[in-house]
């Protein structure tokens, strides 16, 4: 696993933001995602409830610092993707990182229980790739290269899918 990176790219379009620095080996498979389709992203710790200021202020600027999406992981009492999703208009993806307790559930229900008006588009426990995956979909919308390059990673998700099946045959 890569160490969380210190500094963050100069035109981030995705803010990857996690609760503490201990997320960061499950945030880890986003900022690899991101840096594999050549997004630009920062990496940030922010705290729903050691920073909450910090929290309020970074999603109130995140627009007009030009981040497009923000993903958003942490364990636990995990109310910094729904808080984050209460003050900018941005698309927030959610991912639930699994404490030693309770298996990450506590996180899950906590992230993914928004009430109406509020959303934020949950993945799976530990889902960090599908959340940066998530995210290159959502800035496709108007990226037409990133679209090509999403439909060639799914190409190759059959292709590695075929593979395997050539190497059961006897
Ligand atoms: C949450 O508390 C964080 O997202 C983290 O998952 C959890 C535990 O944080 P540490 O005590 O490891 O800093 O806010």
């Amino acid at each position: 696993m890569n160490p969380m990176p210190f500094s963050a790219s100069e035109r981030p379009r995705v803010g990857l933001v996690m609760g503490s620095d201990s997320d960061w080996s499950v945030m880890a498979d986003a900022s690899a995602v991101l840096t594999d389709f050549g997004i630009d992203h920062e990496v940030e710790v922010v705290s729903a409830h050691r920073t909450p200021e910090k929290m309020i202020s970074y999603g109130r600027d995140a627009r007009a610092r030009g981040l497009q999406v923000i993903i958003a992981g942490a364990g636990g009492a995990a109310h910094l993707p729904g808080m984050l999703a209460a003050v900018t208009p941005l698309p927030v993806i959610g991912v639930p990182v699994p404490l030693a307790r309770l298996d990450g559930m506590d996180s899950l229900l906590s992230i993914v229980q928004m009430p109406a008006g509020v959303p934020v588009a949950t993945v799976s426990i530990g889902g960090a790739k599908n959340a940066a995956l998530l995210a290159v979909q959502i800035l496709g919308v108007g990226d037409e290269a990133l679209v090509d390059r999403m439909t060639e990673y799914q190409a190759d998700l059959a292709v590695q899918v075929e593979a395997k099946n050539r190497a059961l045959q006897l």
